[in-house]
């Protein structure tokens, strides 16, 4: 088939987007004994209009699933959408257009332009979080986890956002403000469901280990978020109430320095301690935390201030008594909620000490160097591990022997424990929405007097969504919608088969995303979640893309649920990912994130219409690393339209050589054009693998101007290679450029999709490349020099060597004692 002279992408992308579909080349499942390969990117939140964020991460995923089928693994590759949320139940209350409606549309305009960039997604397997066969599962899970413990309903204080007026995690609040909507976040005292996560805070937490392939910044961020923390837990008794408090402190050996001790505002035994002299300011300082959200009272920079109750506790090891306060920097949902100060040897002990006027006790000294001043002229904590001093008979031992000793001593008298505490909480996942999946609860008065719901019969999911009136329902204001709907909120009990209410909450978003992962094995699957034999076969994810904000959430979340799924029996993984990578953000050609308030943004469409998807995606893959941010450029843009009609008009260059062959020995030239090919298919190769998609841009530039530099060819040798030399070239840019590769390959008679023909194997004596030259000795006298690969093994350089003329005839009758191998420099046979 003849070639055009000119490069026209918008005559041939759409033409093999349309092949590609039809022939069913993504499909997952295919190659049944073949290894799996299951390549995911996070599902998006169907807005309407794809941003390059998205472009990219959905680039990331596609090159690795396109190169993956290529090396011959049946690969999974889906997409779906993520599509219950705020975002369409907000502009449903702004334009009165129902949620389904808008996300519908979404979907479609978002699916229409992922069309366009030639992504490789096998599209029977797409999920729609929004869809009762969807969530129904969600609220299947629920139902079991509820049966194991792993769901409660519980009173707790919620971060209420006053914008979004819904309950919202605690990692979305930023700053005591939402941060979705900016708006002002309260605490509230409401009830809610919530999973016991924290049940499996130890086993995520030891799981982190496993995670080799994940990046160490996530990692590290899953680590601290879970916050585990060894300690001791000790008992002050209170004086004269006949009370304890108990404190939760990792620094039991600084006890002896305790000076006084601070319950948090919202302590149970703040009004029963305080004494009628300090009530009035107690109650006045309660009253005023209340109205602060614990985010703000505890924020970095937020001066500490506090009262005294009036109470004393005393000391369990000096039997000394020590004055109850409480202020603002005490967490009520931390340990116990109580502490024991240590002025000397914790820095907001001591700040807090200084102000208020309570004494500082030196009681832990360095173990070398000066010696810390009495605490009245301590200038800052000392909060360094060091030697116990006035510290009665455990005086001398170092912090860590005090630690051991004195959590035992505790233990032994039943005044207290060592304890693992973890800064992670359970998850709270009652939403007052309606666009998202209801909690499948029914309360009825007669069975249930204490409102704790009853489970709705698993036969009887899915619990839908009701058809409202958009409108009257989605105000924003008052009642959670669904209690504006009676006749769905009216049921009947399955127990008693009177009348009921059904719990008006829905769940959190990021249920859905715990598991659609595993939803994509077998989509239509309606008996269980998915089906198990296919999550043997396919978990778990092989490599994960998506953006690194997800860290704490939707990360942890899934992880978590991905171990209630094997405990269900659904699935023999622990861990979800096997390879996790978190992409950079495509900032605008300013340097600043694109977004419309800058007028930065730059719209994939514009790009894909101009110059052609193969040449947004050159270009988004050979700006830099996945990992890295990189500022968009209009001229490399331009740059990488180049390099594509670069790579055309020497396709249509050399067509004529398409279908050549030859037989005999290739040299010189012919060699040259060969050697340039496969070193080019080795190094794109191994830097696909390696997430180095910049390189593997870079290295088929390189082999293109070689190409160009070889000139034309003449010889049936030198045509062969060409026509091979194409060949390959289709192959290396399959994965960046797929529309242009499987255009000149047809056009170069081939008959199958690049992508499905393969990636072959280089030829080995093709690429040895720099040959460098290594010094032969015999008993450290040079005898000669050779040339080798500059990669060659010590045992193939130590062969070439002992080939040599002048080598063999210096060692002639000796015994070889020693061989000494200097890489890159030398080698010297010592013999005797
Ligand atoms: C006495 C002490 C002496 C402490 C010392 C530290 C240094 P992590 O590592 O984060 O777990 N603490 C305990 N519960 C608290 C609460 N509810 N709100 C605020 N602070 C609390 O921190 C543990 C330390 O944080 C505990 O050890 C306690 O102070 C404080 F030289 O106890 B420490
Ligand atoms: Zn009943």
């Amino acid at each position: 088939m003849a070639m055009n002279e000119r490069y026209e992408p918008q005559d041939i992308e759409k033409k093999w987007q349309t092949r590609w579909e039809e022939a069913g080349v993504f499909r997952a499942g295919k190659r049944p004994g073949a290894p799996k390969k299951y390549i995911l990117e996070m599902l998006p939140y169907p807005s309407g209009k794809m941003h390059m964020g998205h472009v990219r991460n959905y680039l990331i995923g596609d090159v690795y699933a396109r190169f993956f089928q290529m090396r011959g693994f049946d690969v999974l590759h889906p997409m779906g959408w993520d599509a219950l949320g705020l975002p369409a139940e907000n502009a449903a209350i702004k334009d009165g257009v129902h949620p389904a409606v808008r996300t519908r549309e979404n979907i479609d305009s978002f699916k229409k332009e992922m069309g366009t960039l030639g992504y490789s997604y096998d599209w029977t397997r797409e999920v729609n979080t929004s869809e009762p066969e969807y969530y129904r599962w969600n609220q299947w899970f629920f139902i079991q986890m509820l049966e194991r413990g792993l769901v409660y309903r519980r009173f707790s204080k919620v971060n209420w956002c006053t914008g979004c007026m819904t309950v919202i995690a605690n990692e979305q609040v930023k700053d005591g403000t939402c941060e979705r909507c900016e708006s002002q976040v309260l605490d509230k005292e409401l009830p809610e469901w919530a999973f016991r996560i924290t049940r499996s805070s130890q086993e995520l937490l030891d799981g982190l280990d496993g995670l080799k392939e994940w990046p160490e910044r996530i990692t590290s961020m899953q680590r601290n978020w879970i916050g585990r923390s060894e300690g001791v837990e000790a008992d002050f008794d209170i004086q004269g109430v006949g009370e304890k408090i108990r404190v939760f402190t990792t620094r039991i050996d600084t006890i002896h320095g305790c000076t006084y001790v601070v319950l948090a505002p919202d302590h149970k035994l703040v009004s029963r301690i305080t004494t009628p002299g300090q009530r009035a300011e107690v109650d006045a300082f309660v009253k005023k935390m209340a109205a602060i959200s614990k985010t703000d009272r505890t924020a970095e920079g937020v001066t500490k201030e506090g009262v005294f109750t009036g109470a004393h506790a005393t000391n369990p090891f000096t039997g000394q008594p020590v004055p109850i306060w409480i202020a603002n920097f005490v967490l009520s949902d931390y340990g116990t909620g109580a502490v024991m100060s240590v002025p000397a040897h914790d820095e907001r002990d001591f700040e807090f000490a200084r102000k208020y006027g309570l004494p500082v006790k030196v009681v832990v000294q360095p173990a070398s160097g000066e010696p810390l001043p009495p605490g009245e002229k301590l200038e800052a904590a000392y909060t360094e591990d060091g030697v116990l001093a006035d510290s009665g008979g455990d005086t001398g031992l170092s912090s860590a022997e005090a630690r051991k000793k004195m959590g035992a001593k505790l233990h032994a008298e039943g005044r207290g424990e060592p304890k693992v505490t973890y800064r992670q909480k359970d998850w709270g996942f009652s939403r007052q929405r309606y666009w998202g999946t209801p909690i499948p609860i029914v309360y009825c008065e007669k069975c249930d007097p204490e409102r704790k719901g009853q489970p709705v019969p698993v036969e009887q999911l899915p619990v839908r969504l009701p058809e409202i009136d958009t409108q009257a329902v989605l105000t924003g204001k008052g009642e959670p919608p669904l209690a504006k709907v009676p006749s769905w909120v009216n049921t009947t009990c399955p127990k008693c088969k009177g009348p009921a209410r059904r719990e008006t909450e829905t769940m959190d978003t990021f249920v859905d995303s715990c598991w659609y992962f595993a939803r994509y094995l077998s989509p239509k699957f309606d008996v269980a979640p998915f089906d198990s034999n296919e999550a043997k076969r396919w978990l778990p994810v092989d490599v994960y893309v998506g953006g690194p904000e997800h860290a704490v959430m939707h990360l942890l979340y899934f992880r978590f649920w991905t171990r209630v799924m094997k405990l269900l029996g659904l699935s023999p993984v622990d861990e979800p990912v096997t390879r996790l990578v978190t992409q950079g953000i495509v900032n605008g050609p300013d340097g600043r994130k694109m977004s419309k308030r800058w007028g930065n943004v730059v719209a994939p469409a514009s790009i894909v219409n101009k110059y052609g998807a193969d040449t947004a995606r050159t270009y988004v893959l050979f700006a830099g690393p996945p990992e890295r941010d990189f500022d968009w450029s209009d001229d490399q843009v331009e740059g990488a339209f180049r390099f594509l009609k670069r790579v055309w008009s020497l396709a249509a260059q050399h067509h004529g050589v398409a279908g050549s062959t030859h037989d005999g020995a290739f040299e010189g030239k012919a060699l040259e054009i060969r050697r340039a090919a496969h070193k080019c298919l080795k190094r794109v190769g191994e830097a696909i693998e390696r997430l180095s998609f910049n390189t593997a841009i870079a290295g088929t530039m390189e082999y293109i101007n070689s190409l160009y530099a070889l000139g034309t060819p003449e010889t049936p040798a030198e045509k062969a290679a060409m026509a091979e030399a194409i060949r390959m070239l289709t192959v290396v840019l399959t994965p960046f450029a797929p529309h242009l590769a499987d255009e000149i390959a047809e056009s170069y008679g081939g008959k199958e999709f690049t992508v499905t023909q393969g990636w072959p194997d280089f030829e080995p004596a093709l690429v040895v490349d720099d040959v460098i030259p290594y010094a032969v000795q015999v008993n450290g006298k040079l005898r000669a020099e050779i040339r080798v690969a500059a990669d060659a093994a010590e045992a193939d350089v130590r062969a070439v060597a002992e080939a040599d003329e002048r080598v063999k005839a210096a060692m002639e009758g000796k015994t070889l004692r020693k061989f000494v191998f200097v890489p890159k420099r030398l080698v010297n046979f010592v013999v005797g």
